[in-house]
């Protein structure tokens, strides 16, 4: 069962169905899945892919299904982009692996001073490279907790953080991250999200709300960092009030506090700027990053101030792929073809597209409550009409409708309620308007 198919943007970029989804040889393939594959392991939408690009993703069965979802906020710059497929291609055949904590190359180090560039702030800055988001949040924890002499770690409601011990307790949702995988790692508190669709507070009074619990809960002497997405992923896309986020950003400074942005999700192009904390000028003590940086490479970074991530003694942090050569080959190539083609002005513009075609949706669909998220990050909220009671069926069908209909979506939030929104920065603006065709005859199917 290979494949020589080649992906990229060559592919031709049309939404073109010629069986049912998934079409029989994806169906044979799912048999085999069920057999070789732990069941643990679930997937949204099981057309087996064999190649990708631009736009699209093309399955064995010779359908071509418009990408919504950038395999979860990854291939930002576009599947098999040529600038990451090149370095790639060429790192791969020099050397694969020699372990950076062993013989070090340029790529790693290459990676570390891109990071220092891009994350927001103009001080002094050092990173340190990771497999996965999980990993870089994990480690994130530990430089705040030897950098203060602290313990406690502040997380907030909807937040994720990935599904490692201490990041599965520094996530909220239960099902299906949680559940009866505890005992959970310790010192782990959480704080009310500014959530404005719920609460309708102000940025202001919804960080008082949540420094009172943190000042009254746990105790700011307390607190080695607190944690949080800028715009929430997993958890439903909550884009906090105006002005939390820098009054988090503020009391922690105060007290001692290191506050680490994790733009996993939100970071590299993706709403429009190289990062979410940029629009409104937040600059992170840490953040951390993964997913879009490399374009489909596993990678992934926590850059901090220096003071902070040289607080940790030699040899306290690293992995035996820790920034990898060929994945940092591909994050060079990811973040040069971000820069070359302005990808954030293309996720901003994408999020205008967006934006109007979901208003002009939710006038004719009283069940989308809420329209929000930023750039090429937007969501909808699907509620029973004029309340807040989630309607997560309704986001399933539609979901399932635009499956059927060969447009690659995603739902998510802490109630399966959101509908997100996530094309790689590399789709044309017919496909997308195609995708949103699809995803308006999916409302009205299933009214
Ligand atoms: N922090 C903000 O979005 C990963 C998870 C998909 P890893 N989100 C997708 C799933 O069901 O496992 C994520 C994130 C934020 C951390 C992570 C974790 O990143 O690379 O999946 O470990």
């Amino acid at each position: 069962m290979t494949s020589t198919a080649t992906g990229g943007p060559g592919l031709p970029q049309e939404r073109r169905l010629v069986t049912d989804i998934p079409g029989p040889l994806s169906q044979e393939r799912l048999d085999r899945k069920k057999t070789h594959v732990a069941d643990g392991v679930g997937t949204a939408l099981p057309v087996f892919v064999t190649a990708a690009g631009g736009g699209v993703i093309v399955d064995v069965d010779g359908n071509s299904l418009i990408d919504l979802g950038s395999g979860i906020a990854v291939t930002t710059v576009g599947n098999a982009a040529p600038e990451v497929v090149s370095r790639v291609q060429e790192q791969v055949a020099a050397f694969t692996h020699t372990c950076f904590m062993v013989t070090p190359y340029d790529g790693y180090v290459d990676v570390c001073a891109e990071l220092a560039e891009l994350t927001p702030g103009d001080h002094a800055k050092k990173s340190a490279l990771f497999n996965s988001g999980a990993e870089a949040v994990e480690n994130a924890v530990k430089i705040a907790r030897s950098a203060t002499g602290r313990d406690a770690v502040a997380v907030f409601d909807h937040a994720y953080h990935g599904r490692t011990n201490l990041t599965m307790a520094m996530t909220a949702k239960n099902m299906p991250y949680k559940h009866r995988f505890g005992p959970f790692a310790g010192e782990v508190y959480r704080a009310p999200m500014s959530y404005p669709f719920r609460d309708g507070l102000s940025g202001a009074d919804a960080a008082a709300r949540a420094i009172d619990v943190l000042d009254k809960q746990v105790g700011a002497d307390n607190l080695a960092a607190i944690a949080i997405e800028p715009i929430q992923g997993e958890g439903g896309f909550v884009v906090p009030a105006e002005g939390f986020l820098p009054a988090l950003s503020a009391w922690a400074s105060d007290n001692g506090v290191v506050f680490i942005a994790d733009e996993i999700q939100s970071g590299f192009c993706r709403t429009g700027d190289w990062f979410a904390c940029d629009h409104e000028g937040v600059v992170p003590d840490m953040i951390t990053t993964a997913k879009g940086i490399a374009g489909g490479m596993p990678l992934a970074g926590v850059t901090g101030r220096a003071d902070l991530m040289d607080a940790v003694h030699v040899g306290g942090l690293g992995g035996t792929y820790g920034g990898n050569p060929v994945a940092c080959a591909g994050a060079l190539g990811s973040i040069a073809a971000m820069k070359e083609h302005d990808l954030g002005a293309r996720a901003r513009a994408i999020g205008d597209l967006v934006r109007e075609r979901l208003l002009d949706l939710a006038e004719r669909h009283p069940v989308i409550a809420d329209i929000r998220g930023r750039g090429a990050m937007m969501a909808i909220e699907l509620c029973e009409p004029g309340t807040t009671t989630p309607d997560a069926a309704r986001a399933a069908a539609v979901n399932a409708h635009c499956h059927r209909n060969g447009v690659v979506t995603l739902t998510c939030g802490t109630w399966g309620n959101v509908f997100r929104f996530l094309p790689p920065l590399s789709i044309g603006d017919d496909l997308l308007h195609e995708a949103f065709d699809v995803v308006a005859d999916a409302f009205a199917a299933t009214a």
